[in-house]
This record gives C-alpha cells, structure tokens and sequence, in this order.
C-alpha cells in the first residue's frame, strides 16, 4: 500500500490542504471539519500546471492495466522510472486521450510565454519553442505532441518536487508580507510630525503588548495540547484522555491517517488564545504561518517515515516521547526574532523602488503612446472633413454641369412653360420687402435681420 497509492493520497490530501483560503480560520470554530467536502475535483494544489496533472491521473486511472500497477508500485518503482515504463502497456484509447491532454497543455504554455513576452515587451525575432518550453519541467519539450513515459516520469517528479517546496513558498510569502508591513508602517511614522508620530508609536506599541498578552500555548501534538482540545473541543472527560479514541476521533475523513489538514485543525484551540480577528492587535496572518509551523513541528517530530501522515501507530509513539512532550510553553512567532533581518528588508524596500519606477516609466510610455493616437485621430478626423468636402464640391459641379446642359422645360406641343415657383412668386411679389406693422404698432419687416449665411461664393 506503500508507493504511488501513497504518492497520489499525499498528492490528494495536499490538494485538500492547500486548497484552504489564507482566512479560513477567521470562523473555523463556526464551521464543521471540511473533510465532508466531497468536490475534490474543484480543489487546486497551487501548481500551475494542476489542472493537466489532474486530468492526466484521472485518464491513467481508468486503465485496469494501470490501475493496478499503480496499487503495487514502491516508492523506489516511482523514482526510477519503473512505473513510467508501465505506460507502454496502457489501452491505445488511453494514450491517445493523454497525447490529446500534452497538446492542450503545450499550447496553453505556449499562449503563457505568448503573454509573457508581450507584457515584457520582448519582440521575438525567432522564437525557439522548444528552448522556450524547457522552463517548464513537468513535460517534455522535445516532444510536443504525445505523452510518453518520459512525461509521466517528469511529472511525477516535478509535482514531488513542487509539493514538497510549497512550505518553503508559503514561509517566503510570510516574510515578503511582514516585510511590506513594516515598511508601511515606517513609511506611515515618517509621514508625521514629530508630537503625532511619539503618540502614534506608543499607540503601536501599546497594541503590541495586548497582543502579547494571552494565556499559555501548550508545545503541539504535546499531551497537554491533545488532552485540552480532547476536554474543550470534544467536551470529554479528562480522566478518561484516551490516544486511539482520540486519534480516530479527530481522523476526519476515517482514513486512519492524520493528515496534514487534520492535524492543522488540532491547533485552532490554541491558536485562538493568541489570534482573535475582532482584535486590530492580532495578524490572521501570522496566525496561518503560526499554525504552519506547528504542523511542521509535529511532523518533524511524529512522522518517522517521512510521508506526510501521521499513522496511529506513529501517533501513539509520539506520546512516549519524553522531549516531544515536555511541558514547555511553545514560542510563539512573537517571541522569535522578526522573520526579516534589516539588511533583507532594505533589499526588499530597494525592490519596492525599483518596481515603483518600473512601473512610472510603463504609465509613461502608455501616456506618451494615448498623445500619439490621439493626434493621429485628429487628423485623420480633418482628412475625413477635406475628402467629405471635396466630395459635395465635386456633386455641386456636377448638378450646375447638368443645369446647364438640360434644355428649357416645354408643353405639350413646344410651347415654352412657366415656371411654377416664379410663378407663385410673382403672385406673392406684394409682401416682398414689403413693411408691416404689428398689433403694438411695431414696425417688422419680412426681410430676414441678418442676410443668409453659406451662400455659394462667386469666384470671378
Ligand atoms: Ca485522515
Ligand atoms: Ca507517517
């Protein structure tokens, strides 16, 4: 049961881990244990490339042939390529359904680097795909369009690689975020004057010391830590703390491993003496990183054969540890020097810097090229008028061609005709310019006051 089972329940259990928002604990006393979830197709291991491992084991899995090597296989066949060589013998539908899924995944690669050189402004004068894609390592490049043994080999082991990774990510991000933080509150102190920045940094520091000030946190996975969640959060009896009930108890999804979501979700009894979100003192943040390193410590010290679970057999040695379970108090990542030094922090401000004028130059470049667009709108907004212009030009010389040429209107038998608007025009010729005078005896004339704009211009 050892292998590649163990490798894709590590895979599954730490798609259920990571799948959990940063801010999950904020209600996790309201929520039940999200082990019920059953929608593990929707979880997300934070790979880039989730979504094609996904598909590519759940295609593996419906080869019989497969399946059941996969339920054999060693850790050792999985590293030395053993299991990979097994998909020569897969069903040929299945091979071509995982061809399929390479091309897909190929071209989305390749629409990712599309996307990275435009936004980097990178004008590729000869793109080398294949060189390109060699950043990638969970496939192979040489081979764009089917998925061979080599494929699955280099999954297997990019995804190894990357889950085991994916703590040290996470301590990195914490420290990126503690270092924006106290940046912004250097930033922040500086911009104040003197009288208000003493009370503001006694404000902080006040703040500070509340937070610091909470009841003691038992050492993880201690004895002590396990009896207080077993007597506060299981409401059971302290006389009657028994390990294996308490080891299933707490074995959510009866799998009879801890994994590591169900370890976490051990500490939020004592997290919460430290952490409360209503209080402006206390960081959810440092929260998820406090509850990282717990598991990592009870791991470190439960886990004997590396896997990542914690078995019951595993469990119950951990409780005869005498180290493990000494009654110290666990330091809290306020009692630890800050995750920064000042010389990493100042690289970090520098980097601030240098994306913030990186940025000012884009906004500029984007600004100069709107000025350049807009001019050329303009005057392609005049030419558009000078051609509209020459073209009613040209059809009025047209007509007066024409009015030229057409011979005098005749009658029925030749004779010359009036016309009828001169002819109105004369009946009407006695209120031309004629002057009227209103009811207020006011003298209005029936001329227009100004005399006709754009009337055609004679050119001698
Ligand atoms: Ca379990
Ligand atoms: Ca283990």
């Amino acid at each position: 049961m050892v292998g590649v089972c163990h490798w894709l329940l590590l895979l599954s259990i730490s798609l259920r881990v990571w799948s959990v928002p940063i801010d999950r604990n904020t209600n996790a006393q309201e929520e039940p244990p999200q082990m019920e979830e059953k929608g593990e197709e929707n979880v997300d291991t934070g790979l880039y490339y989730d979504r094609y491992l996904r598909e590519v084991i759940e295609v593996l899995e419906t080869d019989p042939h497969f399946r059941e090597k996969l339920q054999t296989a060693n850790t050792e066949d999985i590293k030395n390529g053993r299991l990979s060589k097994e998909l020569d013998l897969v069903g040929h539908h299945v091979r071509t359904r995982l061809d399929e899924l390479k091309r897909q995944e190929v071209s989305r690669l390749r629409m990712l680097l599309k996307a990275k050189l435009d936004s980097t402004n990178t004008q590729s004068v000869q793109m080398d795909h294949v060189s390109l894609l060699k950043q990638f390592e969970h496939l192979d490049p040489h081979n764009q369009n089917t998925f061979e043994a080599r494929d699955l080999e280099l999954l297997i082991a990019t995804a190894t690689k990357d889950l085991e990774n994916y703590d040290a990510e996470r301590h990195e991000e914490f420290k990126r975020y503690e270092m924006l933080k106290e940046h912004e509150r250097r930033e922040y102190l500086r911009s104040l004057d003197q009288e208000k920045r003493e009370r503001e940094e006694q404000r902080l520091e006040e703040m500070k010391q509340k937070h610091r000030q909470h009841p003691k946190v038992n050492a993880p996975g201690s004895v002590a830590q396990l009896k207080e969640v077993w007597e506060e959060t299981d409401g059971l009896d302290p006389q009657e703390f028994n390990p294996k009930t308490f080891f299933r108890l707490h074995d959510t999804n009866g799998d009879g491993l801890l994994d590591e979501q169900e370890l976490e979700a051990l500490f939020t009894k004592e997290l919460e003496k430290v952490y409360d979100p209503k209080n402006e003192e206390d960081d959810m943040m440092e929260m998820e990183e406090e509850r990282l390193r717990m598991r990592e410590h009870v791991m470190k010290n439960v886990d004997l054969n590396h896997d990542r679970l914690v078995s019951l057999e595993e469990f119950l040695r951990s409780m005869e540890k005498k180290d493990f379970n000494s009654p110290k108090e666990w330091e809290t990542l306020d009692d630890k020097k800050p995750v920064f030094t000042e010389v990493e922090l100042q690289r970090f401000e520098a980097e601030l810097r240098d994306k913030e004028v990186e940025l000012s130059r884009r906004a500029e470049t984007l600004r100069q090229e709107q000025e350049i667009l807009r001019e050329r709108g303009k005057a392609l907004e005049a030419q558009k008028k000078e051609y509209q212009q020459a073209v009613l030009e040209m059809s009025q010389r047209q007509k007066d061609q024409q009015a030229v040429r057409r011979p005098p209107p005749s009658g029925p038998n030749g004779e010359l005709q009036f016309q009828q608007e001169s002819q109105s025009m004369a009946q009407d010729g006695s209120q031309v310019g004629k002057v009227l005078v209103d009811q207020n005896g006011e003298v209005r004339n029936s001329l227009p006051a100004e005399p006709p704009q754009n009337l055609p211009q004679h050119t001698p």
